[in-house]
């Protein structure tokens, strides 16, 4: 076999979130979660935009596409297997805290929640299949949205504290890869998801997302605090979301604002968690959001200090470019805007296309860090086509995958610390920003429509034997 370039034991796998493909929202005592109150379809799309909610659930229509999933919860041993399959070495997923604390704010927690994700990792480690966990993915208990005001509220970090102590003490001899929170650097747009704050409670207030961001970074050290404690070798990570962030010429003008953007959106999150202090900027940061002092405890920058994470985990999906000195077409992804990039395509929901931009993003942060880099999402959203045998000819996906394994490769040279790769959605599932089916990322095509109807079968698309055939090869047979 070719000598691979990625080293041994590289952690090729995929990546999901509870809320976007358990369903079985009110099992087995399951608590409302903040995405459980998100209905899918253009309503959806005004709320993540910052727009008055007010979190109440209709259940006359077919509106919550999370609250069936794709039925993981029932299914889970069947989609492990397809994993397995596969030739999975990991497997990224995150435990629903409304499974575990359903209003967030109890002190015991529901034994019923944890012995689903007992089953869950029991399965994983059946198969060799390191399970990867993120410990809270935009889906925090609703009760800590509606009674609490969300994540501006300092009681949240002792919620979150005893709900990571909980999965920590119960997993942490099976389970050696954790993160803290998915995409803290999100509420510059999601506030709604990520923090649990609207505009009616402070979401659009910068005052209360800096706060809250902080009570995240302490409550983010408290969890490493606790994992080290149970074991040092314990590999806990941050999670950013990552755009690489070209200036679109050479004017200076935009060079600077290409600097300021880099600062405030890819870096102030992972400086804080990282580098284990709050950045320089911070204060240009603060006046320009018109933020006054936040109210930081005693030993809160101690604990931010002391218990930085062992790597970084990031989602990589596209680039943008700044231009603020002519016009030019605005595109918009999730939560990263910025200007067209006329050397580069863009998916259906117009992300730009960039493998490049993730070579160039891991030499950035490896360069800044020095800490091993996992590269915990990436893929491509589209809407795919089933013939009558329920197969998906998935050429595009496959060409997206391989140009970035490419770039990945390349990063390794350039000498970069990479331990992985979980591409988002490896089973289809309700997308974040549409909460629909049809933006599909998955290996494994699963049978439900935007309306919920279907079979939820699994069915293995074009792309799943290739992804089995670079896993097996290490990534040398692209
Ligand atoms: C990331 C989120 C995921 C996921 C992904 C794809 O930002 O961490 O939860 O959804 O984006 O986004 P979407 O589902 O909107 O296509």
């Amino acid at each position: 076999m070719t000598k691979s370039i990625f080293k041994e034991g590289f952690l090729w796998g995929g990546a999901t979130a509870a809320n976007q493909l358990e369903g079985a929202y009110q099992a087995d005592g399951k608590g409302l979660s903040v995405a459980d109150a998100m209905p899918g379809g253009k309503q959806r799309w005004s709320i993540l935009a910052g727009e008055e909610f007010d979190w109440r659930i209709d259940e006359s229509n077919y509106i919550y596409p999370n609250h069936t999933g794709i039925d993981h919860y029932h299914r889970f041993k069947e989609d492990i297997s397809l994993f397995a399959k596969m030739g999975f070495k990991c497997y990224r997923f995150s435990i629903a805290w409304s499974r575990i604390f359903p209003n967030g704010d109890e002190t015991t927690p529901n034994e019923a929640g944890l012995h689903f994700y007992d089953e869950l990792i029991d399965t994983c480690l059946n198969y060799n299949i390191e399970p990867v966990v993120t410990i809270s993915h935009y889906e925090m208990p609703l009760n800590l949205a509606k009674k609490y005001g969300g994540w501006k509220n300092r009681e949240l970090i002792d919620f979150y504290e005893r709900f990571a102590d909980v999965v920590l003490k119960r997993y942490y001899q099976k389970v050696k890869y954790w993160m803290t929170f998915n995409e803290i650097n999100s509420p510059f747009e999601l506030p709604a998801l990520s923090m649990g704050m609207v505009k009616s409670n402070g979401g659009g207030v910068w005052q209360n997302i800096f706060q809250a961001w902080h009570h995240q970074f302490v409550a983010s050290a408290k969890a490493v605090k606790i994992g080290h404690e149970l074991d040092p070798n314990l590999q806990i990570g941050c999670m950013i979301i990552y755009g690489t962030t070209y200036s679109y010429d050479a004017n200076p003008t935009n060079q600077v604002a290409t600097m300021i953007q880099n600062q405030e959106f890819n870096y102030f999150c992972a400086d804080v968690q990282v580098r284990g202090k709050y950045p320089a900027y911070v204060k240009r940061m603060f006046e320009k959001y018109d933020v006054q002092p936040l109210e930081i405890k005693a030993d809160d920058l101690a604990l931010i200090s002391a218990h930085t994470v062992d790597y970084i985990g990031f989602s990589y999906y596209m680039s943008t470019a700044i231009n603020e000195t002519t016009t030019a077409e605005k595109v918009q992804g999730n939560i990263l805007g910025g200007v067209k990039n006329p050397f580069l395509k863009a998916s259906d929901w117009g992300w730009q296309i960039d493998p490049d931009g993730l070579r160039i993003a891991l030499n950035e942060l490896y360069n800044r860090y020095e800490k091993p880099l996992f590269i915990v999402e990436n893929g491509l959203g589209a809407y795919d086509e089933v013939d009558e045998n329920f197969y998906v000819a998935d050429d595009y996906r496959i060409d997206y995958l391989r140009k970035h394994i490419v770039a990945m490769g390349q990063a390794v040279k350039d000498g970069v610390d990479l331990m992985g790769y979980t591409p988002w959605g490896c089973i289809d599932l309700v997308s974040a920003s549409t909460g629909e089916m049809s933006k599909r990322y998955g290996f494994i095509y699963v049978d439900k429509d935007d309306e919920g109807k279907g079979t939820f079968n699994r069915y293995e698309k074009k792309s799943f034997g290739w992804y089995k055939k670079v896993i097996a090869t290490n990534g040398t047979d692209l």
